[in-house]
């Protein structure tokens, strides 16, 4: 039995620019200016090391209750931008390709830093397809650690070794690795130099070639 393990933002779903304008408008109101290039850092970390890398950027000492309220606020702007998602937003080929593993006895798995990501799969109505969802309330380990995707073969109950992880960010493709799984980059390749395989999105995956590639 193979499993796969999905990412969710930048791999299922674009909510990078959500997650940015929600940031952005924290970090006018803190006075920080904070730039589409500053957000690249905060694909795939975690809320509160997001909030450190905008507070770092302006040079603000906060107390924690301070950054509490302030990942309430950013947290509360992301979510109405989540309210108005549906399937549309779903990326190209990611839809063909998760019902391709599933009828092919493939176990699918999410495996993402974020709270929000089953609000995001029930929003976007894919949330039937996967056998378990990992995300940021589950793990206490982020990103290049490998515990959530640890978790999410535990889940699925597939041998790491038997695990294919879909991933954007630099971090996840560490953490794949790390956790003894094939990992297969959406993206830049000379940027996710470490990944097994890169392709720059699912319109260049045919899940039946991977299939046979990874057998
Ligand atoms: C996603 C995003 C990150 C975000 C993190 C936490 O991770 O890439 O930018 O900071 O989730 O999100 P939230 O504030 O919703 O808990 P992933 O792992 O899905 O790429
Ligand atoms: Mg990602």
């Amino acid at each position: 039995m193979k499993g796969f393990i999905f990412d969710l933002d930048g791999v299922i779903v674009d909510t990078a620019r959500y997650h940015f304008l929600a940031w952005k408008k924290l970090a006018e109101e803190l006075g920080v200016d904070f730039t589409v290039e500053d957000n690249e850092r905060l694909k795939g970390v975690s809320r509160a090391r997001s909030l450190e890398i905008i507070l770092e950027l302006g040079d603000i000492r906060a107390t924690e209750a301070e950054k509490q309220v302030w990942m309430r606020q950013k947290n509360d702007d992301y979510l109405e931008y989540v309210s108005r998602m549906d399937q549309k937003e779903v990326l190209p080929g990611v839809l063909s390709t998760l019902r391709f593993l599933k009828e092919n006895k493939g176990k699918i798995a999410l495996g993402s830093a974020s709270k929000n990501a089953r609000l995001i799969l029930e929003k976007t109505n894919i949330l039937p397809l996967f056998d378990a969802v990992v995300d940021g309330n589950d793990v206490s380990k982020a990103k290049p650690d490998p515990e959530v995707f640890a978790l999410a073969a535990q889940q699925i109950g597939v041998n790491a070794a038997d695990c294919v992880v879909f991933e954007d960010s630099v971090a996840g493709i560490q953490a794949a690795n790390a956790a003894g799984m094939a990992s297969i980059g959406i993206g830049d390749a000379g940027i996710l130099q470490e990944a097994d395989m890169v392709y720059p999105d699912f319109i260049h995956i045919d899940a039946e070639s991977l299939l046979k590639k990874i057998r």
